[in-house]
């Protein structure tokens, strides 16, 4: 009965439905782009009073963290193998040089990629940020607790993906004072 007397008669009102139906959401979407594009501006110049810089850098393979504020200290992060495991380190996640951190203060971490994309990621954190070539992606965090925390990339970066983890210590102040001048070259 609908087709015979509804959608017999009303053949016209297809194609017009058919316009409503994708006018429609271009003009939900334009409406959309507005405040996001604000948004991602506003977001990228998030100035919480920060306290330390830490710029992220991924490669194939391997993390690369330079502290802005602390010249000289510069390190690249390679995973550590079976045989350089120590006792209650975890397989696949433990790194030569752990992303070494103070609790308690203002951190900014810049995120970016010197070839293809990768992703910083840290689940516990819930940080996840592509690591793109060109682009600086910014997060800021404070950690009120003390602790190390492992991730892992995100992105399918190529070959040897799996083998790019991230760890990242949160120490004490004096702590990482001391760490940064055994670090320093
Ligand atoms: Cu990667």
């Amino acid at each position: 009965m609908v087709r015979k007397f509804y959608f017999k008669r009303k053949k016209i009102e297809y194609q017009f439905g058919e316009l409503l139906c994708r006018v429609f959401p271009t003009f939900i979407l334009l409406i959309q782009i507005v405040p996001s594009l604000s948004l991602l501006y506003y977001y990228g110049l998030i100035n919480l009073d920060r306290n330390l810089t830490v710029k992220v850098t991924g490669h194939q393979w391997y993390w690369r963290y330079e502290f802005r504020d602390i010249p000289g200290l510069e390190f690249d992060s390679y995973i550590k193998s079976l045989d350089q495991l120590e006792l209650g380190e975890p397989r696949l996640l433990e790194v030569d040089n752990r992303c070494v951190v103070p609790c308690d203060t203002n951190i900014r971490f810049c995120i970016t990629s010197a070839d293809v994309i990768h992703a910083w990621a840290l689940s516990s954190l819930s940080v996840k940020l592509d690591a793109i070539r060109g682009v600086l992606r910014t997060v800021c965090y404070r950690f009120p607790i003390i602790g190390v925390f492992y991730g892992q990339c995100s992105e399918i970066c190529g070959a040897n993906h799996r083998f790019i983890p991230i760890a990242l210590e949160v120490t004490l102040l004096d702590n990482f004072k001391r760490w940064c001048f055994g670090t320093i070259e």
